[in-house]
């Protein structure tokens, strides 16, 4: 399966250039060139690919949920089958390595579609009975044309984790990924139009957020908008969606605590934790990007992390041995190391990296950081407080379990948080306190399908996954019946 250089949208079964006959470029972060060209869509690809939606979901939204758990199936297995294709247009499109493309991004995507394509057979609703005079039970309808919207780091993971269950439930979809990462989504295209989706049901429109992506939001068609993006965007599609009480769920950015107690395992927690720093770039919003270590251990851990982080290998997304491939632009780029300069006028010590990785070769233009570490910052200042989404972490020791809950609830998000310890009462204790809606004890991103995924504060709004996202893309109606 060949990606193009040119991609287009694809309505109503087909795919079709922007209305305008516009463009953008599509960069390869880690020779830092153009190597592709977006429909730079408009209200007018938009309102098309809604109108397409629109005379696809009768038949769609009543087909049963055999015919779409079959298609859906089929949309997942050509996936599989042409993983390293869509590993290489993952692993080239945002310059990650292409092992972890392979290994995380397109293996879950498939897994999302397989998911939700089986969970859709055992959606049970419920019944209320009441006693000798009625009996209730409750209807779960598709909501009906739902947009889908989705970032740039984990492009066809994030983007099928939506349109995997609003398909399954009986909805159409206009979705949208980041224009600066379209190219598996331009591939999802294709293998919907071998697996034989019917015309309309899934409508993928390319192009800028303010343009095509706030079009999906506005128009009058789309009954629910499902986010995954920073909590700045995340803000503007509240508003907008507000005067047309969508429905919405939205992910938004994170601000993670690592907590690091003194009797944790050292050697799962140290493997553990230069992954959850670094896995992706950092480019992951579950990410431990605030690491707080209890104080007799803080010294060795210091040593131990920065021996191990200076070691990992940056550079070609090809080359099985890279740990580090290059940031998703140079915008981000920059935005990471405006940080690393914040962090250095509030009084931090940067241990490691903090600057570009300069490479040789045909990657000599690509956005290539070093992994970077940084020590004596305040829990409040704004290096500890703003969602970086790179690879920056920062590390401080602490005395108490109420001191480290102060540093960790801090923040104005709440998306997730990992906490080391053998203790189980402590860690119950953590867990309990912990402003986050997903904490992993002794682990990080350890992912069941079924739990409810997702952020509190400035985090997010509703959850995905499992019973949560079903119940997101589907209309409850209650019918009582009386005796
Ligand atoms: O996100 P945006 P970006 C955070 C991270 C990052 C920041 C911005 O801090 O630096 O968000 O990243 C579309 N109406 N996260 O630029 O702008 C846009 O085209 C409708 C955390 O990727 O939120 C893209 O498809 N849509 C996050 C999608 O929204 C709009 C992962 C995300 O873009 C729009 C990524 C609008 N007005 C970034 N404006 C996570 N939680 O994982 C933009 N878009």
């Amino acid at each position: 399966m060949k990606f193009d250089k040119e991609i287009r949208n694809y309505i109503y079964g087909e795919l079709v250039p922007p209305i305008s006959g516009n463009y953008i470029d599509n960069y390869n972060p880690a020779l830092g060139t153009v190597y592709s060209q977006i429909p730079d869509s408009d209200e007018k690809d938009v309102h098309r690919a809604v109108k397409a939606a629109s005379r696809a979901l009768p038949a769609w939204s009543r087909c049963g949920v055999n015919k779409r758990f079959r298609i859906l199936t089929r949309i997942a297995d050509i996936i599989e089958q042409n993983l390293d294709e869509f590993a290489k247009a993952e692993a080239i499109d945002t310059g990650k390595p292409f092992s972890v493309a392979k290994a995380i991004d397109i293996t879950r995507a498939h897994s999302n579609i397989r998911f939700f394509a089986t969970s859709i057979l055992h959606f049970a609703s419920e019944s209320h009975h009441m006693e000798s005079e009625a009996i209730n039970y409750t209807l779960r309808r598709p909501i009906g044309v739902v947009g889908c919207i989705s970032p740039w780091n984990l492009p066809l993971y994030l983007f099928t984790w939506k349109i995997a269950p609003a398909l399954a439930t009986g909805n159409c979809v206009v979705a949208k990924p980041s224009e600066m990462t379209p190219m598996t989504a331009y591939l999802l295209s294709k293998a919907c139009i071998e697996a034989g989706l019917p015309p309309g049901v899934l409508n993928i429109v390319h192009g800028l957020g303010h343009k095509a992506g706030q079009a999906i939001v506005e128009h009058v068609g789309t009954k629910a908008i499902s986010f995954t993006g920073g909590t700045e965007t995340g803000k503007k599609i509240a508003l907008t969606a507000a005067t047309s009480f969508k429905k919405l769920s939205l992910e938004l950015g994170g601000k993670n605590p690592n907590i690091i107690f003194g009797d944790c395992d050292f050697e799962k927690m140290m493997e553990t934790t230069v992954k959850s720093s670094f896995n992706n770039q950092g480019q992951i919003c579950l990410c431990g990007s605030r690491i707080f270590v209890e104080r007799h251990l803080y010294e060795v851990f210091k040593t131990e992390f920065v021996e191990r982080v200076r070691k990992l290998k940056i550079g070609d997304p090809f080359n099985a041995k890279t740990k580090q491939g290059a940031v998703v632009s140079k915008a981000h780029m920059d935005k990471v190391l405006s940080y690393v300069e914040l962090a250095k006028s509030e009084g931090g010590t940067v241990l490691n990296g903090g600057e570009p990785a300069r490479l040789r070769g045909k990657f000599k233009e690509g956005y290539f950081l070093k992994p970077t570490i940084i020590e004596g910052l305040p829990y409040d200042c704004r290096t500890n407080q703003e969602e970086i989404f790179g690879p920056v972490v920062t590390i401080m020791p602490f005395d108490t379990e109420e001191e480290v809950l102060l540093y960790a609830n801090s923040t104005s998000f709440g998306l997730s948080a990992t906490v080391w310890t053998e203790n189980i009462s402590r860690a119950q204790r953590m867990a309990d306190q912990l402003d986050a809606g997903i904490v992993w004890i002794n682990t990080w991103m350890t992912r069941d399908l079924r739990t409810p995924f997702g952020g509190m504060k400035n985090s997010g709004l509703g959850r995905e996954g499992g019973l949560e996202a079903l119940r997101f893309f589907t209309e409850p109606k209650n019918v009582c019946i009386k005796f």
